[in-house]
């Protein structure tokens, strides 16, 4: 039934860390321009909405609030990067509360990054529909809603190797490369986050996740059984790409000038720098692999890197502070990603059919990378899960030069057609999106 939605206004509650409030706000981006009579009110702290309002235009209808970060007065960041996530969880959820409060407004829908939980509450008290976006993918996601389940069958802290034959699609899976906080970790304020939410993910009105049905069907088919209304609306940075992607570094350019399908790309992430002797191992098995390399590096590359590592690599490497990642693995040159396992790399890797060797550091990285290598196939897992020269040396070798990796770069590539059907007009995607925006609009998407 059309209802009019000239007065409708959605409150959005984003997770100010990492790569989350991104893909949030190009959702509700691409919301506001296919339900033009509706207001958003994008609550987030404020250091996050400065960055990601600068970001270009079609913000017209979405006002940014401010929600208190928690930090104490003076704090600096330190070497800790989960030291702000953990003050600001301390904030929360009266952070969110008391800003809903001082804006005097009354919502007709509560958006949420899944993280969220206590947001059903709040949903329920304002008797509209909650609806929580998961950025990551679909295995983490079943993994928290059946955490109860798994610690039911595997204990807490057991046995890293157990397979879970139990759990749909996770055959090949084994309990340590869960999201901490499931089986391990158990009693940090983050697996206390994840936990409930799993428990609250059933209750939602629909679950929104950035990923793709075909992309794991087995898993997505249990999610579905599981949760009310799951919709699959990704890769989302195909329907509404981030405005950030200059290329201010000739990333491009320098690409343009290298040999189909033989560059390194490296990048880990928003978060995450690797330890030092992982760097220099890193750095070193690029020296002695001779393969051309394009490094995204946070930090400082002179005293970071073995000293005169950069003179010696200048025709070989580039080493940059931010590329534009997602035209970057779509450029035919690159020929392998080495990748922290972030959902948003590995999905930016298969939209550009580049096979990837997997370092995974926290949360459901390693879920990520298992799945690339034992399920996909598609990708190695670094040897003995830390960067050594020679183990490394190994995995560029079997990516770059070997059949095993153009098998990799051939399976990569049927998923890569997978994800951009999804999107496209008849795409599942597209049809899930199109359901959102009519669940939470009343405004039927054209
Ligand atoms: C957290 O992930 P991260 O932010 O550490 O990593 P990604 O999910 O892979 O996202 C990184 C994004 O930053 C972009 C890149 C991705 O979209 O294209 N980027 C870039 O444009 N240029 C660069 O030079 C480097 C990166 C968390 F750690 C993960 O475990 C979760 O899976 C993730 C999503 O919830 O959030």
């Amino acid at each position: 039934v059309h209802r009019e939605n000239a007065q409708k206004h959605i409150a959005v509650f984003a997770f100010p860390f990492a790569t989350h409030a991104v893909p949030l706000l190009s959702l509700v981006r691409k919301l506001s321009e296919s339900a033009p009579d509706v207001n958003f009110s994008f609550f987030n702290t404020a250091q996050s909405n400065q960055s990601l309002f600068t970001m270009g235009n079609g913000f017209e209808r979405i006002e940014p609030r401010s929600v208190d970060n928690g930090l104490p007065e003076g704090f600096r960041i330190g070497r800790n990067p989960h030291e702000p996530v953990e003050y600001f969880l301390k904030a929360t959820p009266g952070n969110y509360k008391s800003a809903v409060a001082k804006s005097g407004l009354t919502f007709d829908a509560l958006i949420t990054d899944a993280f969220y939980w206590f947001a059903k509450e709040m949903a329920e008290e304002m008797r509209v529909p909650w609806v929580p976006y998961f950025t990551a993918g679909p295995r983490p996601l079943l993994a928290h809603v059946e955490t109860d389940n798994i610690r039911a069958r595997m204990g807490i802290n057991g046995s890293e190797d157990e397979t879970l034959e139990f759990l749909p699609g996770f055959s090949a899976i084994r309990s340590g490369d869960l999201p901490e906080g499931t089986v391990s970790g158990a009693d940090s304020p983050f697996a206390t986050l994840l936990h409930k939410m799993g428990q609250m993910l059933p209750h939602a009105s629909a679950v929104a996740i950035n990923s793709f049905e075909e992309i794991d069907p087995i898993v997505v088919q249990a999610l579905k059984s599981r949760l009310p209304n799951l919709l699959n609306i990704g890769p989302f940075i195909l329907n509404s790409p981030p405005p950030c992607g200059s290329d201010i570094h000739g990333c491009l350019d320098w690409l343009d000038l290298r040999p189909t399908s033989s560059v390194t790309y490296i990048s880990f992430g928003s978060v995450i720098t690797p330890p030092p002797h992982e760097l220099k191992a890193l750095a070193e098995s690029l020296e002695a692999c001779e393969f051309p390399f394009l490094w995204s590096f946070r930090g400082n590359v002179e005293e970071m890197l073995p000293k005169g590592f950069l003179e010696r690599t200048k025709e070989k490497g580039l080493i940059v502070p931010w590329a534009p990642q997602l035209k970057l693995l779509a450029h035919p040159s690159v020929g392998v990603f080495v990748t922290h396992c972030g959902w948003n790399s590995v999905t930016e890797s298969i939209i550009g059919g580049v096979p990837m060797i997997c370092r995974a550091f926290f949360g459901e990285q390693k879920l990520n990378q298992r799945t690339v290598e034992a399920v996909w196939e598609f990708g190695v897992a670094i040897e003995g899960g830390k960067f050594t020269k020679n183990g490394t040396m190994k995995a560029l070798k079997v990516i770059l030069s070997s059949d095993k990796g153009k098998l990799m770069r051939e399976k990569i590539g049927v998923l890569k057609q997978l994800a951009f059907e999804a999107v496209d007009i008849d795409g599942s995607s597209t049809a899930n999106f199109n359901f959102l925006v009519e669940f939470i609009t009343g405004t039927p998407s054209l």
